[in-house]
């Protein structure tokens, strides 16, 4: 086994899903909030439907998530007992700034993010933070529009501001937006975007691109200028396109597809559009309001390490015939070799070798598998769970990264497993679909106790971690 003596284990994780403490502290409304559980999810999460405030009949998981706010010391010590070395996290925007446009942020949401990240040292992990993880002030939206409207690349370089002072000797690994392009296919999660009866969706979600690029690049200046240290990465919802056939229109298809990913990490790592988005962007006649200025941040600041989640890869055809479509938020064609999870999400652990070649033939920058793992369905038995299941679906994936490292020569700088705590799921709002090697006591209509379990792969990661990728 090569993984370099360093290496980063851990898991991940993100505020909206598990905080709760929606209206604790001082803490603002976020979009995240008041995306509902059930059939409106993706609608809403689309931004098709319009809904800025709780709305009478619906149940709204984000509100207590797993309530990591009051049980965030027991959480912490089972992450280390595993011999987590990192734990991802993100940082609730609304409770340092509560309505995103404030000038003073406010202090009991900062002291709660002390509180976690001097827990995290009591046991040595570091932690890695994501700046913004699909969640804004909702002010931001109701009054700008969300990040369609320049006026938030303002507002988030004062939050990243404020949090490269408190925190430039805490935080070391930042990540500016999870899965940026998120924003083409769930654009009220990735950008606050609510879009209008005739509106020019594509313009407004280029727009929201073009901003966010735009901040993470501030940010990237702000957080080295604070701590020439630090270690600022983009993040994008990784996994290649495979063409159906042979057929060379197949094959143009996938890079089509692939590009449509790519273009949000070649300008945070290259530090300009690549062509094939700016002539895309001008045969669209979109303009995303390039200032001079734009273009020289975006040029000296790029990313010191890509992020990436990897669940699955996917598949494009164009023959008409091949209309089956599978798959979360990308929708694609179903791939014949290859099983599915319970949500129809296509299990390839070579698919993430592949990736981790393609983003590091690409870009030539150290990587970071920041989200991976398996959304099943648990059972608790006996104050545990057998999840077999999940513990071959990993040490597949590891295998798969240790070839990249060893047979390849990938730098991957760590492996953080998404939801490592039972967490609510971005795409359904469900407890019930668990990547967690912690049993957590909640389920989709928002009983529960929270008590917390661990399961048969809580003491298997730990071993991993403890051998250091040897024994899986
Ligand atoms: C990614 C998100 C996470 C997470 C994960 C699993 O897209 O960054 O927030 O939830 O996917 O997806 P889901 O929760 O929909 O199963």
């Amino acid at each position: 086994m090569s993984f370099p003596k360093n290496f980063l284990w851990g898991g991940a994780t993100a505020a909206n899903q598990l905080e709760g403490g929606y209206n604790e502290g001082g803490r603002g409304l976020a979009n995240v909030d008041v995306v509902p559980y059930g059939k409106e999810r993706f609608l809403v999460s689309m931004g098709k439907r319009r809904m800025l405030d709780f709305e009478e009949g619906y149940y709204y998981p984000a509100q207590k998530g797993i309530d990591f706010y009051h049980h965030y010391k027991e959480d912490i010590a089972m992450f280390a007992k595993m011999g987590f070395k990192v734990f991802r996290m993100s940082l609730a925007w609304t409770r340092i700034f509560p309505n995103g446009d404030e000038s003073e942020p406010n202090e009991e949401g900062l002291a709660f993010y002390d509180d976690v990240f001097a827990e995290l040292k009591k046991y040595n992990i570091e932690p890695l933070v994501t700046i913004t993880h699909f969640d804004m002030p909702i002010h931001l939206i109701k009054e700008y529009g969300g990040w369609k409207n320049r006026k938030l690349i303002s507002f988030y370089k004062n939050l990243v501001t404020v949090l490269a002072d408190r925190y430039k000797d805490v935080v070391k690994y930042w990540i500016t937006f999870n899965e940026i392009n998120m924003i083409l296919h769930l654009p009220f999660m990735g950008a606050g975007l609510v879009f209008e009866e005739g509106e020019n969706e594509t313009e407004a979600k280029y727009k929201a691109v073009h901003n966010e690029l735009v901040a993470s690049a501030w940010a990237t200046k702000i957080l080295h200028e604070a701590n020439p240290e630090a270690m600022v990465g983009c993040m994008v919802a990784a996994g290649n396109y495979y063409p159906y056939s042979c057929n060379p229109e197949d094959v143009w298809a996938s890079m089509g597809k692939d590009r449509d990913n790519f273009g949000f990490i070649d300008v945070q790592s290259r530090g300009y559009y690549p062509s094939y988005l700016t002539k895309m962007l001008e045969r669209e006649g979109i303009d995303v309001g390039m200032t001079e200025e734009d273009e020289q941040i975006l040029r000296e600041h790029t990313v010191d390490y890509i992020s990436f989640s990897y669940y699955s890869s996917r598949c494009i055809s164009t023959d008409p015939k091949n209309t089956e479509t599978v798959g979360n938020a990308f929708k694609g064609t179903r791939n014949p070799y290859l099983k599915a999870s319970d949500w129809g999400w296509a299990i390839d652990p070579l698919g993430l070798r592949i990736t981790l070649n393609t983003l590091w033939d690409r870009y030539q920058k150290p990587l970071f598998i920041v989200e991976n793992g398996l959304g099943a369905f648990d059972t608790l038995e006996n104050d545990t769970v057998q999840d077999d299941y999940r513990i071959e679906y990993m040490k597949a994936h590891i295998t798969e990264m240790e070839k990249a490292i060893r047979e390849d020569g990938v730098n991957l700088l760590g492996y953080t497993s998404w939801g490592c705590i039972d967490l609510v799921s971005a795409s359904t709002g469900e407890m019930s679909k668990r990547y967690g090697f912690i049993y957590v006591d909640r389920d989709d209509k928002g009983n529960g106790t929270f008590k917390r379990y661990e399961k048969k792969s809580f003491d298997w990661y730990r071993k991993v971690i403890a051998s250091n990728g040897e024994e899986l």
